[in-house]
């Protein structure tokens, strides 16, 4: 018995995967003057709407470091439950934290050649600030499906090995916010918009609070 459900198990698991699709596609933007979003920090994802054995979600590792009070990379997609480790390579301390509700956190300060980790169990954009340093800002993005991607820097993206069945793709940028389509992947070929354009043209740039809601000290020095 154990073992007949082993081999059904395995014969799907193969049947899905000899089905598997890449999926790819193109983002462009629509700016007014003076914008220059950049085009690799866009995010693309597969939602799914109806699929028949979609692979689990896996969760990882992965690092923003802060450098020369920058924090690098400005966007990092995560699946969900994944941690990432905010170390700290200036000679600065800093005070990273998120308001982005629920995934927000403040992980004090801390010094040169140390860092502390985050765990994201809810899917979503995290916007990452340090308490100190006004221009230091990041993006860990928390997927809840297994298919997502960013822009190559002229604007292309695959996603390889998706499972046939309905999905909503999206195209998300930090300034332009997210553009969705339909899509219907089959092992005949891929149907719906995969070339989308995302419009910054709304975007205003805003000055951020600080942890406790406040607007940060002009002190022109930190
Ligand atoms: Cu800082």
């Amino acid at each position: 018995m154990r073992k007949f459900f082993v081999l059904t198990t395995l014969l799907v698991m193969s049947t899905a995967s000899a089905l598997a699709v890449d999926v790819s596609g193109s983002v462009s933007f629509l700016t007014k003057r003076g914008q220059k979003p950049r085009i690799d920090d866009s995010v693309i994802w597969l939602e799914p709407v109806k699929v028949a054995g979609l692979p689990k979600v896996v969760a990882g590792s992965y690092a923003v470091a802060s450098r020369s009070k920058t924090l690098l990379p400005h966007i990092v997609v995560v699946p969900i439950g994944s941690t990432v480790s905010f170390p700290n390579e200036d000679t600065i301390t800093h005070n990273l934290f998120s308001v982005s509700k629920p995934n927000d956190f403040d992980l004090g300060f801390y010094k040169r050649g140390t860092s502390m980790t985050k765990k994201f169990d809810h899917a979503g954009v995290v916007n990452v600030y340090c308490n100190v340093h006004p221009d230091m800002s990041a993006v860990v993005h928390v997927m809840s499906t297994p298919y997502f991607t960013k822009a190559n820097p002229q604007g292309a993206w695959s996603i390889e090995g998706v499972v046939p069945g309905s999905y909503r793709l999206n195209a998300w940028n930090e300034i332009g916010g997210s553009v969705i389509a339909d899509v219907e992947v089959s092992k005949s070929g891929v149907v719906g918009q995969l070339k989308l354009t995302i419009d910054t043209r709304q975007h205003r740039k805003t000055r951020h609070l600080n942890k406790e809601g406040k607007p940060y000290p002009r002190t022109g020095e930190y």
